[in-house]
């Protein structure tokens, strides 16, 4: 996994929140699928009114076809800072962060974002599972 920085190609303003369920596996080799994982789905942004939370931390991810960006990167948190994840993909798809338990998030085709805050500290990749290929390792610090 490469840690080289690529541009972020969002620029559209669009603001959090998520709704929260649990189930499923995750069918990543680097974790055991032993823990339920919590799944959520992304809001479309057309549907999100507030803005983000000050001090969050927002992580543009765009997908077209089998291009994901950013691409695996390390991108520094802080442990308990909220993450939202604002994705433009051209099709639906699944944000996986292997926190512990996982967290699968579910993104339509579109803008959409969602939100997710991890408390403990230590390297989280996350991906597009989907797809296999790396968005990016928060440095949860
Ligand atoms: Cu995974």
């Amino acid at each position: 996994m490469t840690s080289r920085p690529r541009p972020r190609v969002l620029g559209v303003a669009f603001a959090a929140l998520a709704l929260l369920s649990c189930l499923s596996a995750c069918s990543d080799s680097t974790k055991p699928g032993t823990l339920a994982q919590h799944e959520m789905n992304a809001t479309p942004s057309a549907q999100v009114t507030a803005a983000p939370a000050a001090g969050a931390k927002v992580i543009d991810v765009t997908v077209t076809g089998t291009t994901v960006t950013p691409d695996g990167g390390r991108i520094p948190i802080k442990a308990g800072q909220q993450v939202i994840f604002k994705i433009q993909a051209d099709a639906k798809g699944e944000v996986h962060v292997h926190s512990s338990p996982a967290t699968a998030i579910f993104y339509p085709a579109g803008a959409s974002q969602a939100s997710i805050t991890i408390t403990q500290p230590g390297i989280i990749e996350v991906e597009i599972e989907n797809l296999g290929k790396p968005v990016a390792q928060l440095e949860v610090q």
